[in-house]
């Protein structure tokens, strides 16, 4: 089995975290460069990271990499509630993607306009939630909604793309799993 991905994209961290201890092979991809391009075009037409392959079978996207795993490993599925909470953090790691690409399109991704200002808006709206919700216990369990959340606070901290320190549980919640094996592992910063 294949995961095709980029050190540092938190879509792909979230599964190489989660796959921990399992076999597989990580292929690094500079997704921008030509000749990964070509490849990553052969597997994911969509032009995104991560994929998977396993023998035969190709899949693309997190989410759907993430329930195929689960059923491949007999694992529970996502409970509806967990579901959601996985919707608002890929609803906040979207928005900060498409800013960071916007930012390297030397784009003012702060200026007063419909699509920045949304952007911010669902980011503040939707981490108060997620604030909420760790507050509540929804994140005490080292799940995969928990793991995607911490990928993306940290990357969001690495690209210095928004500041979530303020919210005291998030940060709780960040600390308290900062020392995991596999998240040193899978830091982009190395
Ligand atoms: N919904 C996708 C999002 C994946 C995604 O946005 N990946 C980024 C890297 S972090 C990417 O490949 N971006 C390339 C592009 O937007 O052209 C998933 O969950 O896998």
């Amino acid at each position: 089995m294949k995961l095709l991905g980029s050190t540092t994209s938190p879509f792909v961290r979230r599964l190489r975290t989660y796959l921990e201890g399992k076999d597989y092979q990580f292929v690094n991809l500079d997704i921008f460069a030509e000749a990964d391009r070509k490849y990553l075009t052969e597997n994911n037409p969509a032009l995104k990271v991560p994929a998977l392959i396993d023998n035969e079978q190709c899949i693309y996207d997190s989410r759907v990499i993430f329930r195929y795993l689960a059923e491949k490993y007999n694992e529970q599925p996502l409970s509806w509630q967990q579901e959601n909470l996985l919707t608002l953090i890929d609803s906040v790691n979207d928005s900060l993607v498409s800013t960071l690409i916007l930012k390297r399109s030397n784009i003012d991704t702060m200026q007063d306009a419909l699509f920045f200002n949304l952007q911010r808006e669902r980011i503040d709206t939707v981490l108060k939630v997620l604030d909420d919700e760790a507050a509540k216990g929804s994140f005490t369990q080292w799940h995969y909604p928990s793991i995607c959340l911490w990928c993306l606070l940290d990357w969001a901290q690495f690209r210095e793309l928004t500041d979530w320190r303020h919210y005291s549980h998030l940060s709780q919640f960040f600390e308290l799993n900062a020392s995991r094996t596999i998240l040193a592992e899978t830091d982009p910063r190395i």
